[in-house]
């Protein structure tokens, strides 16, 4: 299958493009090795990935990507809210912006892709546009995000929040597992949180948002394709879940017993059958048993769920259904329960004129014209960036579909081909732009 290449298009071929910038194979290489010296940057010790927002390490690797914007021509800052941002201007100073990003923040025991990828793809996109001489008819800024997890204060796209203006002022009383107020660690991390607003974009400032990130799913591993256009992104909902029983001594009979963590252990099951009975998925990743001892009968247990689903209405009538099956595994054993939610984010779609820009950037690469659409069960920054500007988001294969986990990894000709076409959908967007200007 051969490809059309247009003038300028990017070339994955690992031949130096006609731009003159390095090939987007000898750019991916690079990329690669950035993401290994990123990953060095945890807060563990025991060799795996974590880095949270406004953290020691969210200081250093904000450093290392602003000295690599910097290298790509960009001016650099750091916004209000701790993303680290950077622009090139366009064929005239003060135009509206394409904005390409994602975050650099992890989950514990992380991958080092996850986000990560994005933003250095897209600042290898905007190196290589600069290189070729091209003056874009609009600005181009990279975005590193400093909070799309949560993992921290545990309410999501801290850093992207910010930035669209949904900032809401009582998320600085949230407190880490430290007890560190979200004020706090701006403060230490040398922000005002008082200045939070100014991190706020004008939709009238932006064209639109990139974001390129891997699967964290195997549809394209499966079906042996690079790339992918995400059609919509899942909303989610995030809740705190308590079952209160009565703590007592292990040797009580069964008919005395108000057993916390059986009741949880029932109730977790019949989240699972009403989620994969009403296309959602729920995931019940933290637990905790008090009083946590071999020898008691648990009185209470606390945990969390992660609840997504393509539309809104089906996730919020698929918590219905739940609410009522954890009624039922706590009346049967004389148990109470109480939920709070902790997160929220709404589904976000694509919008049609940057999926149309992602498929032409995928056409420069090797793929052409075999595009397959998929839905996001995963979050992204491009959630919140929803809310003021048209989004797009370009998947990329990652081995088996693995992430959050050490195990992810990705090649180096899908990150070539993820640059082609990233390049190829912004020079798509600036060529559609000029015309219709
Ligand atoms: O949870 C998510 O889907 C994303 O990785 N934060
Ligand atoms: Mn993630
Ligand atoms: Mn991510």
């Amino acid at each position: 299958m051969t490809t059309e290449h247009q003038a300028g298009a990017p070339s994955s071929t690992g031949a130096p493009s006609s731009t003159g910038a390095p090939s987007s194979t000898v750019a991916a290489a690079r990329i690669l090795e950035r993401c290994d010296v990123l990953a060095t940057h945890t807060s563990r010790s025991d060799g795996l990935i974590e880095r949270v927002y406004l953290s020691p390490e969210h200081t250093a690797v904000n450093t290392l990507t602003a000295g690599w914007m910097t290298e790509a021509g960009l001016d650099t800052w750091q916004d209000a809210a701790g993303n680290q941002c950077a622009r090139r201007e366009g064929v005239t100073a003060g135009l509206p912006a394409l904005l390409l990003g994602s975050h650099l923040d992890t989950v514990p025991a992380a991958g080092r892709y996850d986000g990560i990828l994005g933003v250095l793809v897209a600042i290898a996109v905007a190196e290589r546009i600069g290189a070729s001489g091209t003056e874009l008819p609009f600005a181009l800024e990279v975005v590193a995000f400093g909070d799309e997890e949560g993992t921290r204060f545990g309410t999501t796209l801290l850093g992207s929040r910010a930035l669209d203006g949904t900032w809401q002022p009582e998320w600085l009383k949230l407190r880490d597992a430290q007890g560190v107020s979200l004020a706090e660690a701006f403060t230490a991390f040398g922000l005002d949180p008082a200045a939070l607003d100014t991190a706020a974009r004008r939709p009238a400032e932006l064209l639109g948002y990139l974001e390129v990130h891997i699967e964290q799913a195997p549809v394209l591993f499966d079906s042996h394709r690079a790339l992918g256009i995400v059609t919509s992104i899942a909303g989610a909902v995030r809740r705190q879940i308590t079952i209160e029983g009565h703590a007592g001594h292990a040797g009580t009979p069964w008919h005395a017993r108000r057993d916390a963590l059986a009741g949880a252990s029932e109730a977790i099951l019949a989240i699972e059958t009403v989620a994969r009975s009403t296309g959602l998925i729920a995931t019940v990743g933290h637990l905790q048993v008090f009083p946590d001892a071999v020898n008691v009968i648990p009185g209470r247990v606390e945990f969390s769920l992660d609840l997504r689903g393509e539309h809104d209405a089906q996730r919020d009538a698929g918590w219905a259904r739940i609410t009522a099956a954890l009624g039922t595994a706590c009346e049967r054993r004389g148990l109470t329960f109480t939920t709070v939610q902790t997160h929220t984010a709404a589904a976000a779609h694509c919008s049609p004129r940057l999926r149309a820009a992602m498929a032409a950037g995928i056409r420069c690469t090797a793929q052409g014209a075999d595009a397959p659409e998929l839905l996001s069960m995963a979050g992204h920054d491009a959630m919140a960036v929803a809310a003021i500007t048209e989004i797009g988001m370009l998947f990329v294969r990652c081995t088996n579909g693995v992430s959050h986990h050490p195990d992810e990894a990705v090649t180096e000709a899908d990150v070539a081909a993820a640059i082609d076409a990233l390049e190829g959908a912004v020079l798509a967007l600036a060529a559609e732009y000029v015309q219709h200007a």
